[in-house]
């Protein structure tokens, strides 16, 4: 039977705010946690990822999970191992001692973001181009992908790896135009990552259907993923305003744009 009760985690970001007003149209009862309380909201699960009986507790009785909690942006390797290696973990160890068939993870564009973008006539990245994580973050959301693989192999648990473009209500960047999923799709991509048969584990790009697209949906279309949206219409007006991508910068040049150039988050 399709999934109805659905733990979403990080339910007080952006994310998890845009997803908590959409997801419930499809049918979804939503239990929510974050590290967070969320106003308005007073069954949402304050916890924290590292707080294993609290998952546990959590994940008892749901169908699925879409877990978004975590450290959405580069950091110091001490932070992202607890919340995002760590806390990833505690998430998955719960799942399989209550039994939880399916796992939506946010993984990101991060976990191969030094990816060159492609030019031109090239082909677009397809989902198994080797991993190439640009940040600390980056290598947090490939780990993240073997977790899932691993206890798919191993336990039999579902996963559905989501490498997440950009999810906000508007691309705010010329890159942006590239990997940019509008919430609507976000929502078509969550449900049907959620309701697919047979996903074993199965990873997919995640954007709208931008004209400047850079990577292949087709792992996500073979979910039933059908994106109805394009960023092209806002393309005029950011390239007005921050000029085209300049193929002499280095941050333009990869899929994970500045995250690959930033510099590193000390200490290490
Ligand atoms: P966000 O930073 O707005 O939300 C993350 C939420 O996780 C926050 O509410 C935070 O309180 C919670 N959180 C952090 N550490 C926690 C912990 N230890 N225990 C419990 N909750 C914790 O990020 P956003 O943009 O909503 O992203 C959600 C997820 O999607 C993240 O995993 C992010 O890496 C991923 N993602 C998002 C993209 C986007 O375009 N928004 C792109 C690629 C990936
Ligand atoms: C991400 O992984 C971040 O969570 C999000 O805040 C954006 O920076 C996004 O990638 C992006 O690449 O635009």
């Amino acid at each position: 039977p399709a999934p109805r009760t659905v733990l979403l985690t990080g339910a007080a970001g952006g994310l998890g705010t845009l997803m908590r007003g959409l997801l419930p149209r499809y049918g979804y009862e939503l239990r929510l946690l974050d590290l967070l309380p969320i106003e308005g909201e007073p069954d949402a699960i304050t916890a924290d990822l590292g707080d294993k009986e609290a998952l546990r507790e959590a994940v008892r009785g749901v169908d699925a999970v879409i877990h978004l909690a975590g450290i959405s942006l580069e950091s110091s390797f001490d932070k992202i191992l607890k919340a995002n290696i760590e806390g990833t973990y505690n998430l998955y160890e719960a799942a399989r001692e209550e039994g939880v068939r399916r796992i939506v993870f946010a993984s990101s564009n991060h976990a191969i973001g030094f990816t060159p973008r492609p030019r031109g006539d090239d082909p677009l990245i397809p989902v198994d181009t080797p991993r190439r994580p640009d940040t600390f973050y980056g290598l947090s959301k490939s780990f993240g992908e073997d977790l899932a693989q691993f206890y798919w192999d191993k336990h039999g648990l579902e996963t559905v790896s989501v490498r997440i473009g950009s999810c906000f209500a508007e691309p705010t960047s010329v890159r942006m135009l590239s990997v940019w999923m509008s919430p609507e799709d976000g929502a078509r991509l969550f449900h049907a990552a959620l309701t697919a048969e047979d996903v074993r584990h199965t990873v997919v790009h995640g954007s709208s259907a931008n004209t400047r697209l850079w990577w292949d949906l087709s792992t996500a279309r073979a979910l039933g993923y059908q994106p109805q949206d394009d960023s092209e219409p806002y393309a005029e007006k950011l390239i007005a305003e921050q000029g085209e991508l300049d193929p002499d910068n280095p941050a333009h040049d990869h899929l994970g744009g500045h995250f690959t150039t930033d510099p590193p988050v000390w200490p290490y």
